[in-house]
């Protein structure tokens, strides 16, 4: 797999999949989600026949389901809850899991190549490094049919973290 780092808005990304750190309403938020609502009404629509369907109860944390991307630049969305980040609990494994679901519905849809945000970092409090640390590997070790996968970091901060987290990683193998 063919993995990048870049810094960047993740509405502009010319993918297959894009990935909204959503809420388990689906029906939007701020950060990444408010930036991919503004994209599409469609996205919106087909978010709301989901809640009046399968995930009648919201959409549970650490799972991934896609819809189509509206204006976007991209062919999906998929959207995950990512766990709201606790000094008592540790919800890593539920982080992790929104990476790796994430992941999963890409390869269910095909998709080739897909643009993931810093999930949990923003509005769900989770440390950067950690969460760097959560993303970068378990996307290196989920087996998928994916090829591309790009982390689109919104400043300038997030991209130095991931690249040091990136690199550290790297000299660990
Ligand atoms: N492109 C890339 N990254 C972005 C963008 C963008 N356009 N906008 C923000 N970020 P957040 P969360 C970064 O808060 O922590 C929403 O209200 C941001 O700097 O979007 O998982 C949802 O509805 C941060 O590093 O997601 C939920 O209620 C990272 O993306 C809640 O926020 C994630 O920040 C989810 O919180």
């Amino acid at each position: 797999m063919d993995l990048r780092l870049l810094r960047g808005d993740i509405t502009e990304q010319r993918v297959d999949a894009v990935v909204n750190a959503a809420n388990s309403s689906l029906l939007g938020g701020g950060g990444v989600d408010g930036a991919i609502h503004r994209r599409g009404p469609d996205i919106l629509a087909e978010c709301r026949a989901l809640r009046a369907g399968r995930y009648r109860d919201g959409l549970p944390t650490g799972q991934a389901v896609a819809t189509t991307a509206g204006r976007l630049p991209a062919r999906w969305v998929i959207h995950t809850v990512g766990p709201v980040h606790s000094a008592e609990h540790d919800r890593s494994a539920l982080l992790a899991s929104c990476y790796a679901e994430s992941l999963r519905i890409a390869d269910e849809l095909g998709a080739r190549s897909v643009a993931f945000p810093a999930l949990s970092t923003g509005v769900y409090g989770w440390p950067l490094d950690d969460g760097a640390r959560i993303a970068l590997t378990t996307v290196r070790n989920t087996p998928t049919t994916v090829e591309h996968v790009r982390f689109v970091l919104f400043d300038t901060l997030a991209h130095a973290v991931f690249t040091e987290v990136f690199h550290a990683l790297a000299e660990e193998i």
